[in-house]
């Protein structure tokens, strides 16, 4: 089975006559443990872009992320940064709490679907409404991936989980919510882009929005930054890491589309 991270180091590292040229290493505040993340999961590899992006900017000493509840409620055991758990849906409550309280941190919460955009649709709607300046990272990957694979808000229209094995109909379960674009309806955003990790591309894609997203707080833009990313869940949806990734590629950018969703005026 191929790893995500794999897919990516090979694509950079291999030259055509197959000799080595190193490009990629581990950034130091990615904690060097195995992970319990499935095969082929985003999650692992937003995390790099993470530590990555907090590395470049040098701000590890004063980053303070939020795990939620979800499949990255162990985020804290890999991200070499102060962090503190959620309550199920609360971590964008937390967040506002801790920039308050110390506004010179930088502030992100982590958070999958069922977490931001379910339980915790009413925090994330009044913290961005707040216009909180903190980073919002929302892993979409369509599905309750820790609990077994249930229907999330996100779940696209006849893809099956196990709390809609026939599919997901739109009569009995309503439609997939696209979260990102109602926030970004809300005076409070500053940033909020659509992004994804299936490929190279795309990786060093959602690498350039959380470098802006980081960089608004930092330099004290009013409002919330929102990265969405659109994700896969292969044990979730019962494929192979690849037939995840072309599922995404050919399904999910039609409903969620890739870009920008709210850019600050300026950059217009
Ligand atoms: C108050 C409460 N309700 C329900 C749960 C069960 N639960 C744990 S994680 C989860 C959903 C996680 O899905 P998501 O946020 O999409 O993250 P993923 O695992 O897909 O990354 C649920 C419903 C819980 N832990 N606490
Ligand atoms: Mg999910």
């Amino acid at each position: 089975m191929y790893n995500m991270v794999d897919v990516y180091i090979s694509e950079r590292i291999l030259t055509p006559d197959k000799s080595m040229d190193k490009v990629w290493e581990r950034p130091d505040l990615l904690i060097d443990v195995p992970n319990h993340y499935c095969p082929g999961c985003s999650h692992s590899v937003v995390h790099r872009l993470l530590m990555e992006v907090v590395e470049e900017l040098d701000i590890m000493e004063r980053t303070i992320g939020i795990a939620p509840v979800g499949c990255s409620v162990l985020a804290y055991d890999y991200l070499n940064v102060d962090m503190q758990e959620a309550a199920h849906g609360r971590a964008t409550a937390c967040a506002s709490g801790i920039k308050r309280v110390f506004p010179d941190k930088i502030v992100f919460t982590y958070q999958g679907d069922g977490d931001l955009a379910a339980i915790g649709t009413s925090e994330t709607i009044h913290t961005v409404n707040r216009g909180e300046n903190i980073v919002m990272v929302f892993i979409n990957n369509g599905i309750y991936g820790m609990t077994g694979g249930q229907m999330a808000p996100t779940t696209l229209e006849g893809a099956k989980t196990s709390t809609c094995p026939e599919g997901r109909n739109l009569d009995l379960m309503g439609h997939p919510i696209k979260i990102a674009d109602m926030i970004a309806l809300l005076d409070g955003a500053y940033y909020v882009t659509r992004q994804a990790v299936h490929n190279s591309k795309t990786v060093r894609k959602t690498k350039k929005a959380l470098l802006k997203a980081f960089q608004y707080q930092i330099d004290g833009k009013g409002g919330t930054s929102f990265v969405e990313i659109v994700s896969n869940c292969p044990s979730g949806w019962k494929m192979t890491p690849l037939e995840a990734n072309d599922w995404l590629a050919k399904n999910m950018f039609e409903y969620y589309p890739l870009g920008n969703i709210k850019i600050p005026q300026k950059e217009e």
